[in-house]
């Protein structure tokens, strides 16, 4: 089966999604996410001057062979760019192997491993009382596990949450401006975790995103006044570009931890990894080279006792949770997969077989990833820039978001 054709279609349904639609002489459509949250058109050039060029006229069931040649040859690898790219790819081939097999992706990765794979949905609030009254609602919702993020007393807004990309009536299509204080945030987050475990129960797996915007130390602190709350985890306490910083944090407590959404390669984490420094890898299959490059991270992260957590924030399609779904079925080293609610009409666009239902995500049984896409129905929504927003901490320096 040869590839005969491929595009990318680019739309924006609740909020901006590049989708790669590949075509094979044997009629099987495979599809691909190549979305970059701020930086999208990159990868749709790179995909349409660079990557397209080189699949017409290849095997389509040659998956690993393609993954390595991309990755390869390119020569400038391991950047999110290229990566998004080649996950793109990669998923697609997923989807059309599993479809000219007849069987869904994850029995080609050996079969379930488990009854379902654990979600955690979001619960944000301005006040610490805000998110936790927002937490019942996500355990009703049949969670078992939820993510609490709460706004910094006299700052405006909620610190981390993606809601804020784009402000209503904002007016400029520049990045949101959002003010951080550490200091007010290291006096509210403990609060929050002492309100949430006595409101919300001893059973319900509770987590927090500090999204990279702590010291080793600081984040020491942190970890330490959480641990009695008997977090899930603790994500991106600190940045990961200097992987040997979470020495110290791990040095220092014992709350579990977890870092990764933005991670490319198994290089990232190398260290990380072996040291056991962390508990839990948010790597995204569309992030971190497809369902390929997924279970080449989980096979080295499992004897080191680390799991996946895999990153499912809705500013990447459904056919990702898909993809991260027929992984997390199959893989045995599997924590836990985010689950942010997409737009509605996502779910129009990219019809899927995957669900959710009493706290667990399922891929589904339809052939591929088992997700079909209205083209039509998403050229109607047009691709629109945004960005995601800037930090400024009190005395104006640029932090990270
Ligand atoms: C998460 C994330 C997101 C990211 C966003 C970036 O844990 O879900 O941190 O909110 O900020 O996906 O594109
Ligand atoms: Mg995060």
């Amino acid at each position: 089966m040869r590839i005969t054709a491929a595009r990318v279609v680019v739309c924006r349904i609740g909020r901006n999604f590049a989708t790669l639609v590949m075509e094979t002489d044997e009629g099987v459509t495979g599809l691909g996410d190549a979305t970059l949250n701020g930086r999208e058109l990159s990868v749709v050039s790179y995909l349409q001057d660079h990557v397209i060029p080189l699949l017409i006229g290849r095997d389509a069931s040659a998956i690993e062979d393609t993954w390595q040649f991309l990755w390869r040859t390119s020569y400038w690898r391991r950047g999110p760019v290229q990566i998004a790219a080649l996950s793109a790819v990669d998923l697609a081939l997923w989807d059309i192997k599993g479809k000219a097999l007849g069987a869904p992706v994850y029995q080609l990765l050996g079969g379930r491993s488990r009854a379902g794979v654990m979600a955690y949905g979001h619960a944000s609030g301005a006040t610490p009382e805000a998110a936790v009254d927002a937490a019942h609602a996500v355990l009703e919702a049949g969670y078992l596990a939820v993510r609490l993020q709460c706004g910094l007393p006299g700052m405006p807004g909620i610190y981390g949450v993606d809601g804020h990309v784009r402000p209503a009536g904002a007016g400029f299509d520049g990045p949101y401006q959002e003010q951080w204080s550490t200091t007010r945030y290291l006096r509210t987050i403990p609060r929050l975790f002492e309100l949430a475990r006595a409101a919300l129960g001893e059973d319900v797996h509770l987590l927090h995103d500090a999204h990279h915007r702590l010291t080793p130390s600081e984040a020491g602190w942190l970890g330490r006044r959480l641990e009695d709350h008997r977090m899930f985890w603790l994500e991106d306490a600190v940045a990961g570009d200097l992987q040997q910083s979470y020495r110290v944090v791990r040095q220092h407590t014992c709350v579990p931890l977890a870092i990764g959404e933005v991670f490319t390669s198994v290089f990232d984490c190398e260290l990380l990894v072996r040291e056991q420094l962390i508990d839990y890898l948010r790597v995204s299959p569309v992030h971190c080279g497809g369902i390929t490059g997924l279970r080449k991270i989980a096979a080295f992260a499992e004897p080191y006792l680390v799991k996946t957590g895999c990153h499912g924030a809705a500013d990447m399609s459904p056919i990702t949770m898909a993809a991260a779904l027929h992984a997390g079925i199959s893989l045995h080293n599997v924590g836990i997969q985010e689950h942010a609610h997409h737009h509605s009409l996502a779910h129009e666009a990219f019809r899927h077989a995957w669900s959710f239902s009493n706290g667990y995500l399922d891929p589904g049984e339809a052939p591929g990833l088992g997700v079909e896409f209205d083209e039509e129905l998403a050229t109607r929504h047009p691709y629109r820039r945004e960005y995601l927003p800037a930090v400024r901490a009190e005395d104006g320096t640029v932090g990270n978001w």
